[in-house]
C-alpha cells in the first residue's frame, strides 16, 4: 500500500473558502481563561437562528410574511410579521441551547425567564431591527448583547443579572441582512466579520480584525427631525454640511452603523421633542454597537457619557446615540458641549 503525505493544492484550480465561523469561535475560545465552551456554543446558537431568519427574510416577498402583524409591541410600535417570526426563532435557539437563563427582547414586555437557573448568560436582543424596511426590500438587522449573570448559577434570576451597564458585556454582535448577510461580533478582543455563503450554509471569515477609520466623510441622521434638534446638534450637522460630507441614512441602524464602521462616518439619533431620549434602546441596540465600535477603535456616547457606562434603570430605556469614527464623535461632542455652556446672564 502506498501512503503519501497530504500536499495542499498549489494549482489555484479551486479557490479556498477560508475559515468558518464555527472554527473561528473554537479557535478563539482560548482567549478566555477557564472557558468551558458555553459562550462559544451560545454564539453558535445565535448564528444558527440568524441563518433561519435570513432564510425567512429572503422569502418575505413570496411567503406572505411581509407586512404588519396587527399588534404593537411594548414601545407602541407596530410589529411586522417578520419581527414576530425573528423573535420566535431567536427565543427558541437561546432557550434550547441551555447556556442562557434570561432574555430581554425588544418584542417582549418583560424579561423572559427561561427557567434554566444553571444558565450562565443573559442575552439582550433586538431580533429584527429596522423592520419597517422589510416590505421595501431594504437591509435590516439583528442586534445582540451577552452578559454573564451576577447572581450565583443555580439561583433564580434577579434584576441585577439583567440591569448591567454595557461595560459588563462579554460579547456582542449584529447580523446584517443586506446585499449579502453578515455576522459581526466581538468578545472584547477586536471585531471580526463573517459573510454568509448560502449554498454552503456557513458564515465565513471575510472581515478579520475590523478597524474603524479614525475620521470619515459620512454623516447619518434623520434630517426630517431637524426642527426638534438641540442647538448643539444643529451646529454639528451645519459643520458636516460646510465640510461637504455625504449624508447617508438608510433608517436601519445596523446597516447605517456597518457602513460607517467600514468606511468612516458618524450616526446620530438625538433626543427629539416627542422622545427626549431619542428612539433607540440602550439594552439591545446602543450597548452592543457601542461595544463593537470601541473594540474597532471608534466611539459611542449619549452626548454626556460613554454609552457603555450608562447604568440601565428600565428594560426598554431609550438613549440618544452618537456613534462612529473617533474624530467625528469628538467634534460632535465639542459642539454639543459648547452650546450647553451658554449660561444666561443674570443682572444683579
Ligand atoms: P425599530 O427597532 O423599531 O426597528 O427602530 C429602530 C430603527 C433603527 O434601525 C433606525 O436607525 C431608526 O429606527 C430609524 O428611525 P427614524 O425612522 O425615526 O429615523
Ligand atoms: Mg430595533
Amino acid at each position: 500500500m502506498k501512503i503519501l503525505p497530504y500536499q495542499p493544492d498549489q494549482s489555484g484550480m479551486a479557490y479556498s473558502v477560508g475559515t468558518t465561523l464555527d472554527r473561528f469561535i473554537k479557535l478563539k475560545q482560548s482567549d478566555f481563561p477557564f472557558a468551558s465552551g458555553e459562550l462559544s456554543q451560545l454564539l453558535r446558537d445565535i448564528a444558527l437562528a440568524a441563518k433561519i431568519v435570513n432564510r425567512e427574510t429572503n422569502r418575505a416577498g413570496l411567503a406572505n410574511i411581509g407586512g404588519a402583524f396587527g399588534q404593537t409591541n411594548v414601545q407602541g410600535e407596530e410589529q411586522q410579521k417578520l419581527d414576530v417570526i425573528a423573535n420566535i426563532r431567536f427565543m427558541r435557539a437561546l432557550s434550547k441551547g441551555g447556556e442562557v437563563c434570561a432574555i430581554v427582547s425588544e418584542e417582549e414586555d418583560a424579561v423572559i425567564d427561561l427557567q434554566n437557573n444553571s444558565g450562565k448568560y443573559v442575552v439582550a436582543i433586538d431580533p429584527l431591527d429596522g423592520s419597517s424596511n422589510i416590505d421595501v426590500n431594504i437591509s435590516i438587522g439583528t442586534i445582540f448583547s451577552i452578559y454573564r449573570r451576577k447572581t450565583p448559577i443555580g439561583s433564580p434570576i434577579q434584576e441585577e443579572d439583567v440591569m448591567q451597564p454595557g461595560t459588563e458585556q462579554v460579547a456582542a454582535g449584529y447580523v446584517l441582512y443586506g446585499s449579502s448577510t453578515m455576522l459581526v461580533y466581538t468578545t472584547g478582543f477586536g471585531v471580526n466579520g463573517f459573510t454568509y455563503e448560502a449554498s454552503l450554509g456557513e458564515f465565513f471569515l471575510s472581515h478579520p480584525n475590523i478597524e474603524a477609520p479614525k475620521n470619515g466623510k459620512i454623516y447619518s441622521i434623520n434630517e426630517g427631525l431637524e426642527k426638534s434638534w438641540t442647538d448643539g446638534i444643529k451646529d454639528y450637522i451645519g459643520f458636516c454640511k460646510s465640510e461637504q460630507l455625504s449624508a447617508r441614512y438608510i433608517g436601519s441602524l445596523v446597516a447605517d452603523f456597518h457602513r460607517n464602521l467600514l468606511k468612516g462616518g458618524i450616526y446620530l439619533y438625538p433626543g427629539t421633542q416627542s422622545n427626549p431620549n431619542g428612539k433607540l434602546r440602550l439594552l439591545y441596540e446602543a450597548n452592543a454597537l457601542a461595544f463593537i465600535a470601541e473594540q474597532a477603535g471608534a466611539k459611542a456616547t449619549d452626548g454626556n457619557q460613554r454609552i457603555l457606562e450608562i447604568q440601565p434603570t428600565s428594560l426598554h430605556q431609550r438613549t440618544p446615540l452618537y456613534i462612529g469614527s473617533d474624530k467625528m464623535v469628538d467634534e460632535a461632542l465639542r459642539r454639543i458641549a459648547r452650546h450647553k455652556q451658554i449660561i444666561p446672564t443674570i443682572n444683579l
